[in-house]
């Protein structure tokens, strides 16, 4: 909803948290906002005046606080990495940051803190001691999700960007992280885009953190598995986008959807409602095929027949 810049340019006006909350109201069915400490939000302590601002603008425009996410990769300090800085008293900001979002979700009533770790990477072979860095950045979540168990910490990974090579890179990295810290209220946000470029199935990667207990957030957008693009859910791999829905129900995800998107060029107000109508459509192309009958399909093996009723159903239309 504010400013977005690329390499290139700048895109969108820049525009105050209250011009912001202004601009989603206009957005026809959203419930929520995401926000992005310390950003959007103050930088002193939860209780803040900027706090109760955000309070009376929830309150005045009846949205919740979905998620307080945490930005430890746009300040320059976090330049030589955060959580996995070599310099201790970095990594101690880094953490205390996580807390003080913490905090201020509390305080907002959201419990949830989401961050994305991209300063912590490398760029070049022989950057880093892998080993020191993952040591690190184990006891510093484990550090800040300590802070208190009333907030969920969510950790969302993503491959590159702007580091070369970012250490937490795709799901399976994301839940070995998660046994090594071993604390009940840290979790994953699954981006689907960052999925997609990873590789990744959507959907399995839906069914792998959800069966852990681990699905704490979904961010959803697209791309074309080559770089984070952000564009609209569905609109390149619909395909990815139906089977996840089907997963977020089998697996009862009754966590929040995020459109994490880029509307450069567009609207950004239309841009949202693109987003939520293309996910109430995977939601009702499930529900016309029933999730019984997708999932006695499934069970066959037969996949020839599991793509007749995605083809019956379309060419009815
Ligand atoms: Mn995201």
């Amino acid at each position: 909803m504010g400013q977005l810049k690329d390499r290139f340019s700048f895109y969108q006006k820049e525009r105050t948290v209250k011009e912001k909350f202004a601009l989603v109201n206009q957005v026809e069915g959203v419930s929520g906002v995401e926000m992005v400490y310390p950003n959007e939000l103050p930088a002193s302590p939860a209780g803040g005046s900027d706090v109760a601002q955000v309070k009376d603008l929830l309150k005045k425009y009846n949205l919740r606080l979905t998620a307080v996410n945490v930005n430890l990769k746009g300040d320059p300090r976090w330049h030589q990495g955060a959580l996995t800085s070599r310099d201790k008293a970095t990594r101690q900001e880094a953490v205390q940051w996580l807390k003080q979002g913490m905090d201020i979700a509390a305080e907002l009533g959201s419990f949830l803190v989401t961050v994305c770790p991209l300063a912590d990477g490398y760029d070049y072979p022989f950057e880093i001691d892998y080993v020191r860095a993952w040591r690190d950045f184990i006891q510093a979540v484990r550090a800040a999700a300590e802070h208190r168990d009333d907030v969920r910490l969510s950790l969302e990974y993503k491959q590159s960007e702007p580091r070369a090579r970012v250490m937490l890179s795709n799901a399976s990295k994301s839940l070995y992280a998660l046994s090594e810290i071993d604390r009940a209220n840290v979790g994953v946000t699954l981006d689907m885009g960052h999925a997609l470029y990873a590789g990744e199935s959507c959907a399995e990667a839906v069914a792998l953190l959800a069966d852990a207990g681990k699905l704490f957030l979904v961010h959803g957008n697209d791309n074309y598995r080559n770089w984070d693009w952000d564009l609209i859910p569905g609109s390149v791999n619909l395909w990815d986008l139906i089977e996840s829905t089907y997963y977020l129900h089998k697996m009862g995800y009754n966590g929040v959807i995020t459109f994490d998107v880029f509307p450069a060029r567009l609207d950004p107000v239309k841009t949202m409602e693109a987003s939520l109508r293309m996910y109430r459509l995977a939601e009702a192309l499930i529900d016309q095929i029933g999730m019984d009958t997708l999932a006695h399909s499934i069970e066959s093996g037969d996949v020839l027949q599991t793509m007749a009723l995605f083809q019956s159903y379309l060419e009815k239309r």
